[in-house]
């Protein structure tokens, strides 16, 4: 970890310039919109995590209902001598599950875009298993990035939980999981949470949550862009909208402009009618059906499906389409 606080701060200014770009082109565009990987800030990170202990929100109590139930079989997916590999680790409290059940694998590679969250679960992680190498990377796991030396010399199993897949459109998900593969290795398999598509009424309920966490999270990314890029929203102006898409099957998230304003960011104007929505979030939701038709799309087939008695989130392990059935 102290190479990693070594190269730091260059990777920091760069993806401040990446962030500048991204927010001038997702508020220059019409309609609106801002990139949700830019929720996770350090703030963003621990209202996140709020967020998945809220009682509407069932899609962490039950991916993690689903993981101590199915650890063990998912165990079976990790060759001898394994890098777990996780995308988008946030706590590790996942990974923890599985590497209780997993002693074979040797190390654990979480890859997340917030450095100061993951550095310290990952210390803590260290902790909990000693004879584990933690190898933290930080990178935005939606584009390329280099696994540690360390874990190329080893069979890699992918981890993958929390729906995150959700926010990615169709075609990303297609791209993301052929990179995916690339990552891991072809023999590899890739451990996925996959929410599923349900009432509206639950869903509406997961992202309209009674204490308003869902919506401070939300309006969170304003308060980001004004200290990161010396904008002046004013994120009392904006009011918190989810929804359930049914036709593209997908809860939308927006913030609405409660008034007609400018705002200034990094020298520009932006003109907001009144009511005229940033749109911050997709989360798709797919049916099993729906899930296996992209990754077989990219070459993955649907090794084994673990899901809960009402069937509201599943966790699949993708293996090599030619492979069905574990290693
Ligand atoms: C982290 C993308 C899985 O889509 O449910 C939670 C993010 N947004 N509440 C989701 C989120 C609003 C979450 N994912």
């Amino acid at each position: 970890m102290t190479a990693l606080s070594a190269i730091l701060p260059e990777i920091r200014q760069d993806d401040a310039t990446v962030f500048a770009r991204d927010v001038i082109a997702g508020l220059s565009a019409t309609p609106k919109r801002l990139p949700p990987k830019y929720f996770y800030d350090e703030a963003g990170s621990r209202l996140f995590e709020k967020i998945t202990r809220l009682p509407e929100y069932y899609p962490t109590l039950t991916e993690l209902a689903i993981l101590d139930g199915a650890a063990a079989a998912i165990a079976r997916f990790a060759p001898p001598g394994a890098a777990l590999v996780e995308f988008g680790s946030g706590s590790g409290a996942k990974a923890r599950r599985l590497l209780r059940e997993m002693p074979g694998v040797r190390a654990y590679v979480p890859v997340d875009i917030s450095a100061e969250f993951m550095n310290g679960e990952a210390a803590r992680l260290q902790a909990e298993f000693p004879t584990l190498a933690v190898l933290p990377v930080v990178a935005d796991f939606s584009g390329s990035f280099e696994l540690p030396a360390a874990a190329h010399a080893m069979p890699r199993l992918g981890f993958f939980p929390g729906s995150t897949i959700g926010n990615f459109e169709p075609h990303e998900v297609t791209a993301f999981l052929a990179r995916a593969r690339n990552v891991l290795g072809q023999a590899a398999a890739l451990v996925i949470g996959v929410d599923l598509v349900k009432d509206p009424d639950v869903l509406h309920a997961a992202y309209n949550d009674s204490r308003g966490v869902t919506a401070r999270f939300n309006r969170n990314l304003l308060v980001r862009i004004n200290r990161e890029l010396g904008a002046d929203f004013d994120p009392g102006a904006f009011e918190h909208h989810a929804f359930f898409n049914r036709e593209l099957r997908r809860i939308e998230m927006h913030l609405a402009s409660l008034r007609r304003q400018k705002v200034r960011v990094l020298g520009r104007c932006f003109a907001f009618r009144a009511g005229e929505t940033i749109h911050t979030e997709n989360s798709y939701k797919y049916t099993a059906e729906s899930f296996a038709a992209l990754a077989r799309g990219a070459g993955w087939a649907v090794g084994a499906v673990w899901s809960d008695p009402q069937d509201y989130f599943s966790v699949q392990a993708l293996v090599p389409e030619a492979s069905k059935g574990g290693i």
